[in-house]
């Protein structure tokens, strides 16, 4: 791991990888074998959320109770925001055949759809550090035919849509939309066309992940093959924002999210903060494994 070389891709680019995590064999017999647990009903009352898009499986599903805490990705993160790490999220990701691709997207607060404020709240702010990554880790391959991300390198610096402005949902995934938002509706310059950026399509083997700010612009090209993509979302923030503040639920993708069940996971290091509501333990009563903690670096 060259974490002095990550940072100064992070800082150029907004995100940095693909890595491998583990090799394409590898992941491909364990996806196999974890994506049956998706749909045995006992895991399925265990659930953090009663929602259709699979947030937080994390929670009750032992193979990704471990995968959050994975050192080839946590040291990443850590090296980029900093030592104590919380997971506040997990989504799977899905790209069946003919889906289409998921419209470009920037945000920092997690201000999604009609919400105008956000689920993430700094009680530190340095302005320049980024106060949130997501590790997405390559299930399946993830090519251009079949999907694979897409990022904007170097849109982290520079605001282009307003994540704080209302969005309608339209019910549907089309058109580049974002799950059904369209963020062309709070894009500050209309004239602006994400599609004349020097856009850069991000390849994966099963197993590869990348690490990103979602205020790195970000979206995926459209399935047109005949393969699913499935990429999975692990979602971290510093030990010093407050996550869900205040809130009991909230609405999104024309779902309804209870947070009865939520907790955060400490992923690394230490948390000296106390903000959040803590899950120490998985469903299944085994206890969430920290990375060691790294050397503050000045
Ligand atoms: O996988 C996708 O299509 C989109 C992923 C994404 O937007 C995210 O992980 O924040
Ligand atoms: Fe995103």
């Amino acid at each position: 791991m060259d974490l002095e070389a990550d940072r100064k891709a992070f800082a150029e680019q907004g995100y940095i990888g693909p890595f491998t995590l583990w090799e394409p064999e590898e992941m491909t017999a364990w996806w196999k074998k974890t994506r049956k647990a998706l749909l045995d009903p006992a895991n399925n009352a265990r659930k953090a959320f009663d929602n259709p898009v699979n947030y937080d499986r994390h929670l009750d599903i032992p193979e990704l109770s471990r995968l959050i805490t994975e050192p080839e990705i946590v040291r990443r993160m850590q090296a980029l925001i900093g030592p104590d790490l919380l997971c506040w999220r997990t989504e799977f990701f899905p790209k069946n055949p003919g889906d289409s691709g998921t419209g470009w997207h920037q945000v920092e607060t997690y201000a999604i759809g009609e919400a105008t404020t956000g689920m993430l709240e700094a009680t530190e702010r340095s302005p320049e550090a980024p106060m949130e990554l997501t590790a997405w880790v390559a299930f399946t391959e993830a090519r251009k035919e079949n999907g694979c991300m897409r990022v904007i390198p170097g849109s982290h610096r520079e605001w282009r849509y307003d994540e704080h402005a209302p969005m309608k949902w339209n019910g549907a995934a089309k058109d580049n939309s974002f799950f059904g938002y369209n963020y062309d509706d709070i894009k500050l310059d209309k004239n602006w066309d994400p599609d004349q950026e020097n856009v850069r399509d991000l390849e994966m083997r099963p197993g590869e992940f990348i690490i990103f700010t979602a205020r790195c612009i970000h979206g995926s090209n459209p399935n047109t093959s005949r393969r699913q993509r499935m990429g999975f979302a692990i979602r971290t923030v510093p030990t010093h924002v407050r996550v869900y503040g205040g809130m009991t639920e909230f609405t999104e993708f024309g779902h309804h999210f209870d947070l009865d069940r939520h907790g955060c996971v400490l992923v690394g290091g230490q948390d000296e903060y106390g903000l959040n509501r803590m899950a120490e333990v998985n469903a299944w009563g085994r206890p969430f494994q920290p990375v060691d903690r790294l050397e503050r670096t000045a």
